[in-house]
């Protein structure tokens, strides 16, 4: 029986484990990746290792989410981040390089490595041939320390593209179409694998696209083959000695298929407020629109803004809708401004924005109230843009760009502005390295700069004899981490655990950090009720923590996400899963629950019986973990055990 490329990049980094689908695996991480909002507590984390310098083959610190900076603590964390990038033995990315998903494929992924991130589009990298996966930032540390990775061995979905695509349809299609039929959930622990003559098709950055966005259908990573295409790439980012081919074998065995015919697609939007909400733009067409947004770590290459500038040749933004563009990274942004593309965007009164998240994280760019928002990024989560009513439609820079100058939502397959549309595949990037600082050898003199904003990193108390508490909050489905821990103008409490956790739900239920810190001063066990698919989104490991601060001890939940399941375990709070609907319906918010002999219940890999004392009865839910984080849930979190076995 033949492998998949999945299988064969696994073996090479296999540890222990297994891997047969759905148990326990540990793999060796070559790469990491973290970005500056997730990054500072990944490196405090670090530093309360104990370690000198890091042990892995590379570790690359990017600071492209919080280049706003109104207000010290943002320059303060950047201080701070170079100046433990340099101690420790990291790559430190200068504010100005561009968001960290796109510098490392253009600088630093290679085929066949492993790579981990403290961001959830870490499997961008995919697009290159390379198993390339988001995890919470104590994760990344640990992998920094050289500790192995732990995942569930995923199930492999090979999905088939046949033909290719038409001009004006483009890979931004592609993955809403693979939205549309797996959904934002359910996906846990699989790895789409892509094949078929329509891989031929497709350049590294239309890849990388595609492989970006199967973080919104919750899989570990997603996977090209690393070809001629992907050799070209590389050649012309002058790292031709990076490659080395990968493919499936022609007898492999998968665990589920699809297949899509390119040529058949036609231009799709994900419509608010969820990626998995799939219509094609020709409904849409007409609707009037007031902002577009192009860029982000899902469609900012090169080749996706020269496509943009040929749109808007000759045309300007329509009245009454305001273009912002931001390239992905510096190099994009030279090799625009170097062939006249960027001239073509300034000349139809698109604003240039700087090249980092911005706009995507809800830094800036928020629309109107009820504002229509055409955004080429990956995530339209309620209130995610800074704006609770604005109406976001995720589209590609085709879509985006052609309905910019019409003013209403306009299919590109449907305008007769625009004659002709190409892929332009750079032979040659401009490729600079200046913004980068590669860590001295002898770090002994470099001290480590904290700002007044920058504070420990916390800790939880190992598990008590017995829980007892009150329901703190009960949520529906498909809560995100957008909103369990808000960003945009809250990013820049990322270091600061007690005044950060003073935000969380902030958007849903205001009064939650306040009732639940009352409860954990008395001594009450905080539980937090929620429906399927809790903690979608991102890896931000905040979500945890601050809930971990506030006196959280357990997420009562129908499903639980994947990155955020690992990140409640590394902070010490126990992932329970509900039964049954029934079991979701008779909680209330503030019912008194219990779980008696909670270490011994644990302890035994048996299901966890909890008593709601307000409504007298008892039900179970499971907990189902690695005997790792069984352990780590029995000593209070990741950090508490870690110390005692890091040599
Ligand atoms: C996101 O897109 O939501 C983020 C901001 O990049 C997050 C990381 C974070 O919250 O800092 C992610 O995707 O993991
Ligand atoms: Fe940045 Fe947006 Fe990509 Fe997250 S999804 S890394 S905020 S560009």
């Amino acid at each position: 029986m033949g492998s998949s490329i999945t299988q064969k990049i696994l073996e090479k980094h296999f540890v222990s484990g297994s891997l047969t689908p759905g148990e326990s695996l540990d793999i060796r991480i070559d790469q990491t990746l973290t970005q500056d909002a997730t990054g500072t507590m990944a490196y405090l984390q670090f530093e309360a290792l104990g370690l000198d310098r890091v042990r892995n083959e590379l570790a690359v610190s990017y600071i492209d989410h919080n280049t706003v900076q109104v207000g010290f603590e943002n320059a303060d964390d950047h201080r701070y981040l170079q100046s433990v990038a340099a101690k420790k033995g990291v790559v430190l990315s200068r504010p100005g390089n561009g968001i960290c998903h796109q510098v490392h494929l253009e600088r630093f992924g290679a085929p066949g490595k492993t790579l981990i991130g403290s961001d959830s589009h870490t499997p961008t990298g995919g697009g290159i041939g390379m198993i390339a996966i988001g995890a919470g930032g104590l994760d990344v540390a640990l992998a920094m320390a050289g500790v192995p990775f732990t995942i569930i061995a995923p199930r492999v979905i090979r999905i088939t593209l046949k033909n290719a695509l038409r001009p004006f349809v483009t890979a931004k299609d592609v993955i809403l179409k693979v939205l549309e039929r797996f959904s934002t959930k359910g996906n846990v622990n699989c790895i789409f694998e892509y094949a078929g003559e329509g891989v031929k098709t497709l350049s590294v950055p239309e890849r990388a696209t595609i492989c970006n966005m199967g973080a919104e259908c919750g899989v570990t990573c997603s996977l090209f083959p690393s070809d001629e295409i992907t050799r070209d790439f590389l050649r012309a980012q002058h790292r031709e000695e990076c490659w080395i081919p990968l493919e499936a074998d022609a007898d492999a065995v998968y665990d589920g298929e699809f297949e899509i015919d390119l040529a058949a697609l036609e231009p799709l939007t994900a419509c608010p407020h969820s990626p998995g909400n799939i219509r094609k733009v020709s409904e849409m067409a007409g609707m009037k629109i007031d902002q577009v947004l192009i860029g982000s770590c899902t469609n900012s290459s090169y080749q996706d803004l020269v496509k943009v500038g040929m749109i808007l040749d000759g045309h300007h933004v329509a009245e009454g809708v305001s273009l912002g563009i931001a390239p992905g990274s510096r190099e994009v942004f030279e090799m625009i401004s170097e062939d006249g593309t960027l001239t073509k965007m300034i000349k139809a009164g698109a604003r240039i924005l700087e090249s980092a998240c911005g706009f995507c994280i809800g830094n800036h760019f928020s629309p109107s109230t009820g504002g229509v928002s055409l955004r080429t990024n990956n995530r339209n989560f309620e209130g995610r843009s800074g704006t609770k009513s604005g109406q976001v439609y995720l589209v590609s820079p085709e879509t985006a760009a052609v309905s910019a100058v019409t003013g209403v939502f306009t299919s590109p397959l449907e305008q007769d502005f625009v004659k002709e549309i190409r892929n332009v595949n750079a032979e040659d990037f401009f490729t600079d390295d200046s913004m980068l600082i590669f860590p001295p050898a002898d770090s002994g003199d470099v001290e480590i700069i904290r700002g007044p904003n920058i504070g420990e990193p916390p800790r939880n108390t190992p598990l008590a004899s017995e829980l007892s508490g009150q329901v703190g909050i009960k949520v529906g489905d498909k809560i995100t981490t957008d909103h369990i821990m808000p960003a945009g103008a809250r990013l820049k409490y990322r270091s600061n655990i007690p005044l950060y956790s003073t935000f969380v739900f902030e958007g849903v239920d205001k009064e939650f950090p306040a009732r639940c810190s009352e409860r954990r001063d008395r001594g009450v066990a905080n539980f937090i009720v929620a429906g399927q698919s809790y903690g979608q989104g991102s890896s931000r490991e905040h979500a945890a923590l601050c809930p971990m601060y506030l006196g959280v001890k357990a997420v009562l939940a129908l499903s639980i996400e994947r990155i955020h399941q690992a990140n409640l375990c590394n902070a010490g709070i126990l992932p329970l899963t509900l039964q049954s609907e029934d079991d979701y319906e008779k909680i209330s918010p503030d019912d008194s629950l219990v779980i008696r002999d909670v270490r011994t219940q644990v302890s035994s890999g048996k299901p966890i019986t909890l008593e709601n004392v307000t409504k007298g009865y008892s039900f179970t839910c499971t907990l189902d973990v690695t005997e790792l984080q069984r352990d780590m849930l029995l000593k209070g979190g990741r950090l508490n055990q870690i110390k005692e076995t890091l040599v």
